[in-house]
């Protein structure tokens, strides 16, 4: 899976300059960020995250998959956390998954009325699935795209606040800790979306 920095290398950039660019150039984060298209839950790395429900007993779409490959061990697992609260996480072992750990977490369903509360909420699910990593001594993590399938959460602000936790995160003292962020996307949409907005948080320098 290639980092940012190898990204950068071989992608034609579409604006050279974005036009906002939200923090300043830090190429030591470029080598430990990436952009994936491609089934999560084929991943071999230390972790992968589930776009979840609060009942954390499986459902449709990445958690769908995730509960169908990782196998019964971890639904009956499941079944002893007590749910998880939007914005929460919790983690449990990969069982039959080629990833070690899946952290568990509950993205916010979209509603326009409340805007600036599930956005606090998309970035919880984010900043506790990173801290609950670093706690269980994880170093590789991969993310989905999280509230943007069933629970509606518009691509663009979903993936401006997935790479703006992630890079407060890298840079703060506990995610020093973390080797690589893989940000995973399924639809071309989605990978459009990730190729613009990459370069506003995390500049190319
Ligand atoms: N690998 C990577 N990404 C995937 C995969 C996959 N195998 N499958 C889907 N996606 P969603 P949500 C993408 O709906 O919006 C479930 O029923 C998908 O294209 O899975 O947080 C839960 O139980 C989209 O971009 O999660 C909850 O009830 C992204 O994953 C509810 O859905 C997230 O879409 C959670 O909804």
């Amino acid at each position: 899976i290639k980092t940012l920095a190898e990204f950068y290398r071989t992608l034609v950039l579409k604006a050279a300059t974005p036009e906002k660019v939200r923090h300043q150039p830090d190429p030591a984060l470029l080598d430990r960020v990436s952009l994936f298209q491609g089934d999560i839950t084929r991943l071999e790395i230390d972790a992968i995250v589930n776009a979840a429900n609060r009942s954390l007993l499986g459902g449709g779409g990445v958690d769908g998959a995730i509960h169908a490959s990782a196998g019964p061990e971890n639904f009956w697992k499941s079944r002893t956390l007590n749910g998880c609260l939007t914005g929460e996480s919790k983690i449990t072992r990969g069982y039959n998954l080629p990833a070690s750990h899946i952290i568990h977490t509950v993205g916010p369903i979209y509603s326009s009325r409340d805007k600036a509360e599930k956005a606090e909420l998309l970035e919880s699910s984010y900043r506790t699935s990173l801290e609950l990593a670093v706690e269980n001594g994880i170093r590789h993590i991969a993310f989905p795209s999280i509230s943007t399938g069933v629970y509606s959460y518009p691509v663009a602000d979903a993936t401006r606040i997935a790479l703006n936790t992630a890079r407060t995160f890298l840079e703060s003292e506990n995610g020093n800790k973390l080797e690589r962020v893989i940000f995973v996307v399924w639809s071309n949409k989605d990978k459009g979306v990730y190729e613009e907005l990459i370069p506003e948080f995390f500049p190319p320098g």
